[in-house]
């Protein structure tokens, strides 16, 4: 009955039983949720929310997450930490040192890279020693093991927590979660996803236009069913924040805010 030509051939006790038998159980969606950097520094520290363009406070986005977790029910929860070594090539002050851990692409003039702005962009060398790739230069933040880098103070966090580093390697960055910024290495997230049965995810967290748009990106490409629950979220620039979320949406991540889950889960 299955192999059917016609509509009318597909037997759907039969096709629900294969499915079954495929998966030892009744299907239903694993869902997990997945805090992006609700770290100090993205907060009250070098990188605060509130001091970025977009004027947002990064604190607002706790007391939310607090409370999804305790209304809804995730089967797993997954905290990514952005977790830079002391030099970073994502930090402005080891470029305007002359201390930059990672090689400069031949395109770049050296001397602009010491003159630079905080948030300029510079291109440097990939890991696969020519591709060229651009990078933003935020103050120094989340140094792994500071303060910076720890969780907010009042973010729930609980035992059996699936924690994710990110942005461990000084010559390349990592906004998503999943995989660095050339997508060489991945941060083995997926995995431990995939080996939970995970089917959905939902995105929250800092930064809206950064860390979370780049790793719901990444989800929703690696097959997740994947939602940000955007008053979760602060973002750093209004303008990125908006081409970020046409980029999630064109990428079929699905935007909602937290209180429309009761309707979706
Ligand atoms: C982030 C800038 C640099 C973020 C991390 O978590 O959004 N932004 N590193
Ligand atoms: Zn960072």
């Amino acid at each position: 009955a299955l192999d059917g030509d016609a509509s009318g051939d597909v037997d759907i006790d039969e096709l629900s039983a294969a499915w079954r038998t495929w998966f030892g159980g009744a299907i239903r969606p694993v869902r997990c949720l997945v805090i992006i950097d609700v770290q100090n520094d993205f907060i009250d520290g070098t990188l605060a929310l509130k001091n970025c363009p977009a004027g947002e406070d990064g604190a607002v986005v706790v007391p939310v997450i607090n409370q999804m977790r305790a209304e809804y029910e995730f089967d797993y929860t997954a905290i990514s930490l952005d977790w830079h070594p002391e030099r970073h090539c994502s930090f402005w002050e080891c470029a305007r040192a002359g201390d930059f851990p990672a090689p400069l692409h031949p395109s770049q003039d050296a001397a602009r890279v010491r003159e630079a702005e905080l948030f300029d962009d510079v291109t440097l060398t990939a890991p696969d020693g020519k591709s060229p790739m651009k990078q933003t230069l935020w103050p120094r933040h989340c140094v792994r093991n500071t303060w910076g880098a720890a969780c907010h103070k009042d973010l729930v966090v609980r035992e059996g927590d699936i924690i994710v580093h990110k942005g461990t390697d000084p010559g390349i960055d990592s906004y998503s979660c999943v995989f660095d910024n050339g997508k060489y290495k991945d941060t083995g997230l997926l995995e431990k996803l995939r080996k939970r049965g995970v089917t959905h995810v939902y995105l929250c967290g800092l930064a809206t236009d950064v860390c979370v748009a780049f790793s719901a990106l990444h989800m929703a490409e690696a097959g997740f069913v994947t939602t940000v629950v955007m008053d979760g979220c602060a973002g750093v620039d209004r303008s990125q924040i908006e081409q970020r979320c046409a980029l999630m949406v064109e990428g079929g991540v699905q935007l909602v805010y937290s209180r429309e889950l009761r309707s979706l889960m």
